[in-house]
């Protein structure tokens, strides 16, 4: 079908009729995740059962090369001996309140009978159950970029689990060991002669930090995002059944309501997290009685404040043996009776009844809301707020979300299935049922979860978003920036939220000063350095020695650009690139191949491949990751220069320095080579993707004009398998298979997530269920990395190369797979200024409309089709498809 060209207001669109499609089950067959990974373990000479790896699996990801070290080991039985202890210690704890804190999941089982409560609303945006959450991973979810609140809804007790988004262990220390430099060319030459395993010892030697960051029950000076704590809202006894019970999270208003009936009386709880007026609310209509608590699992004192008020606060460990950072958690009840008994508050009200919480810390660093007194400050947000009514605080917290949320919109067609409550749609559609509008919920929810966990001005989403339930939080619950962080922001400025993207550049920023002084310590090098994770204490040290990572943060530096054309931004920025670009530039040698220039010691993130010798490229030069991450990164540097007409000089290095990088290879079996060299995979199936970064997000490889790359890259995907993965790891491929145009293979990676990377609650699961022993485990960047996927299935707007002057290219419907007949997407960002709604039916555009923003000319392709678009800021291009003119 073509494409003709209208200009003009947009028509209304047409609905689309959403009939019932016919969807098969993933085409793949479910590779056993746990027997990939026992051959991956096993291909690395050690023999390890099911609860030995999962254990191993969690330590090795701290490490910078997989394998775990006689201290590592003595270290992780020590933390699991002592979480034992801790976990039989504070069960049969006599505090009351340690002992509430201690039993959290079980707590809110409820018991709902009678009739149940039918849909309403939209399957796209709706988030429902039909009883109770008896875990954080079925809870509502809310958030306003800093306060976050996970509802449980039960009807005896209500559980409310609580966030603030600085609630960090931890502090700032230096954690640097200066000297690595003198031992680099001995490195690199031992790189150079293949010699990967006394390099690998050298570097291990002399580039560690003083304390690197720490897992299990020991709080290190790294730190950990925490858990803020707990409300319990525990109801007066009721005898009669509870009828119709219905637990609702809309995603449009981001308001969760909790309504159900016992006996003749009604009951309705709604909740929502105010970013203007800084505080979690809740209503509680009908008439109520009940106490009020708060707790965390450590570390706290609740004290009633008047009849009115409950205060909890502590202070956090700082990792060394002392006290860190403060918080504070408030809460008031405004209206009703209420009246102060020890450190809770008894609450009745004949109608309605308002609860007002604020929390804040005394974090001052690189965002965040900078306070010397979190005492007074949450103290002055209750007061601010109880000025004001309901209906005031939530038409302002309406707006708040509304205006990023309603910027875009995206609708699958719905069935039968997309109208049950969504555990059971899960469920049945893991039963094969069939529920496009399952997968626009998704990722829509991604949507919803980014403006919940991240705000201008504030910390960026850590692994977590804003929302944990334990005190001891995976991987610290920190800035991982070898995928994860950078996936959360993934979906920000194509979903058309660009100011929400501001979070990730201030943490990049953040990096400058202590990386600067990294780049001096380890590798006597003007520049910035970063390794592959960090904190909101500046962590930067080496360690983790994946190099590229720190240059793939600086993607989003232009990206930002890319998208939004803010020059002013651009001149901000420009100096951040311009110090990564500076530390490689200088790190770069010649290797021993053709006079390419490498980097090294550095690594292909966490995992190694096996030299003809038998040794482990762990430690490696020149994976292939690093090379495509450092072409982006001294293009993207080159073209701000350029734009800005700044460092002609600088220019001219870099353009010359990225002509000689090692380049992409494709290797004996067809596959892109994930190192230097063509080495054997020691873990064929491997979460991470590493050589495909060329592909996505950056793209010097796109079918169009890398052909042969394009399929070395589909090869290469293939045999990274097809099955169960890591929620990110899957997640990824939606983006990939887009990027080759495959939106069949995409489509079986949204269904493979939909099916075992989900909660209940819909958020995103790192492990699949694969065996029931093994910890699930919450990671939130693979609901943002599928919400981006989603995108890139529907509208792409790279440049068809990395040629410094390719210009972006605006794709509709690049990767529709069968399963997705009809839909529509609105409010896309496209890079170059445009914003992009498509209507289709039957596999084919109906009707796009292109916005352009700032007046750019710019190209649109629909299959072989290719339209210029040369329009003024502020009009309208609609493209419709001839036979349904209008
Ligand atoms: C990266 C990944 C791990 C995990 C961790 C938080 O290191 O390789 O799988 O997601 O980040």
């Amino acid at each position: 079908m073509r494409l003709l060209i209208r200009r003009s207001l947009p028509l209304a669109l047409l609905l689309v009729s959403c009939s019932n499609v016919n969807a098969d089950r993933a085409p793949e067959a479910k590779a056993d995740y746990l027997a990939n990974k026992k051959v991956n373990i096993e291909a690395r000479g050690k023999v390890y059962n099911t609860q030995q790896w999962s254990d191993h699996f969690d330590l090795m990801d701290a490490n910078s090369d997989g394998v775990l070290t006689a201290q590592e080991q003595a270290d992780f039985d020590a933390a699991k001996k002592a979480a034992a202890v801790a976990t039989t210690a504070a069960l049969t704890a006599s505090d009351p309140a340690a002992k509430q804190a201690s039993k959290s999941a079980p707590e809110a089982i409820a018991v709902v009978s009678g009739s149940r409560a039918t849909f309403e609303g939209d399957p796209a945006t709706t988030v429902w159950f039909n009883q109770p959450g008896m875990s954080f991973d079925q809870s509502l979810v809310l958030g306003n970029g800093r306060i976050g609140a996970m509802v449980f809804g039960g009807v005896d007790e209500e559980r409310i689990v609580l966030n603030e988004s600085s609630v960090w262990s931890g502090s700032r220390v230096d954690n640097d060991i200066a000297g690595g430099y003198k031992h680099l060319p001995e490195i690199r030459r031992l790189l150079a002669e293949g010699k990967y395993n006394d390099a690998n010892k050298l570097t291990k030697k002399h580039f560690y930090p003083r304390e690197k960051p720490v897992m299990g029950q020991r709080i290190g000076t790294f730190g950990r995002y925490h858990n803020l704590g707990n409300l319990y809202l525990k109801f007066a006894d009721d005898a009669a059944s509870v009828e119709e019970y219905r637990r609702e999270l809309d995603l449009n208003t981001a308001l969760a309501r909790v309504n159900y009936r016992r006996g003749a009386t009604s009951f309705t709880r709604e909740h929502f997290v105010s970013k203007s007026d800084e505080v979690f609310v809740s209503r509680l209509t009908g008439p109520v009685s009940f106490t009020v608590a708060m707790d965390r699992a450590e570390r706290f004192v609740t004290t009633a404040e008047g009849d009115r008020e409950l205060l909890m606060t502590g202070t956090l460990n700082d990792g060394k043996g002392g006290d860190g950072l403060t918080y504070v958690g408030r809460l008031r009840v405004v209206g009703g009776k209420a009246k102060a008994e020890g450190n809770k508050l008894v609450v009745s009200a004949d109608d309605e009844v308002i609860l007002l919480f604020a929390a804040a810390t005394d974090y001052r660093g690189f965002a965040g809301r900078q306070l010397a007194d979190p005492l007074a400050a949450t103290s002055a947000d209750l007061d601010q707020a109880e000025k004001k009514s309901f209906a005031q605080l939530r038409s302002a917290q309406k707006a708040d979300h509304e205006k990023y949320f309603n910027r875009a919109t995206l609708s699958l067609p719905a069935t039968d299935n997309s109208q049950l409550p969504t555990d059971e749609r899960l469920a049945k559609y893991r039963d094969q049922a069939n529920d496009p509008a399952l997968a626009a919920l998704f990722a829509n929810f991604g949507r919803y979860l980014l403006i919940g966990s991240s705000t201008p001005g504030g910390l960026p989403a850590n692994l977590q978003g804003i929302w944990a339930d334990k005190i001891h939080t995976m991987w610290n619950g920190d800035w991982h920036f070898n995928i994860n962080v950078q996936m959360n922001y993934w979906p920000a400025l194509v979903w058309n939220m660009v100011e929400l993207h501001e979070p990730m550049i201030s943490l990049i920023e953040s990096l400058v000063e202590p990386g600067q002084k990294t780049a001096q310590a380890y590798y006597d090098s003007p520049g910035w350095i970063a390794h592959r994770a960090t904190n909101p204490w500046g962590y930067t040290s080496a360690g983790m020695m994946d190099l590229g990572s720190a240059a793939w943060l600086c993607e989003h530096l232009w990206e930002q650009y890319a998208f939004s054309l803010d020059k002013e931004y651009l001149s901000e920025v420009y100096p951040v690139m311009k110090g990564s670009a500076k530390f490689f530039l200088h790190n770069l040698w010649e290797g021993p191949d053709n006079n390419w220039l490498v980097t090294g010691p550095s690594k292909s993130s966490e995992t190694s491949g096996l030299a003809p010798n038998k040794q482990r490229a762990a430690i490696c030069y020149a994976p292939t990751m690093d090379m495509q991450a450092l072409r982006q990164l001294f293009g993207n540097t080159l073209r701000m220069a350029e734009i800005l007409g700044v460092d002609e000089e600088f220019q001219k290095e870099l353009k010359a320095k990225r002509a000689r990088l090692a380049p992409n290879q494709i290797g004996p079996d067809g596959r892109i080579q994930e190192w230097i060299k063509p080495f054997e995979d020691t873990e064929p199936t491997h979460r991470h993707v590493s050589p495909l970064y060329g592909l996505y997000p950056y793209y010097e490889i796109t079918p169009e004009r890398t052909p042969e790359l394009a399929e070395a890259s589909r090869k290469f995907l293939e045999k990274r398998g097809v099955g169960q993965s890591t929620g990110w790891s899957n997640a990824w491929k939606i983006n990939l298979w887009a990027r080759l145009g495959d939106g069949q293979k995409s489509w079986g990676f949204v269904h493979q997530m939909l099916v075992d990377n989900t909660y209940d609650n819909l958020f995103s699961q790192f492990r699949p269920p694969a065996n029931e022993k093994q910890k699930k485990l919450f990671q939130i960047e693979a609901n943002f990395g599928f919400t981006a996927g989603v995108a890139e299935m529907l509208m792409q707007s790279h440049p068809d190369s990395g040629e410094i002057d390719a210009q972006p290219v605006i794709r509709l419907l690049p990767a529709l797979p069968e399963q997705w007949p009809a839909g529509k997407v609105t409010g896309l960002l496209a890079r170059g200024g445009f914003e992009v709604d498509i209507e289709w039916a039957n596999g084919e555009v109906v009707e796009a409309t292109i916005h352009s923003l700032n007046g750019t000319p710019g190209t649109v392709r629909y299959g072989d089709q290719i339209i210029e678009i040369n329009i003024e800021a502020g009009e309208i291009q609609r493209l419709v498809a001839s036979g349904s003119e209008k």
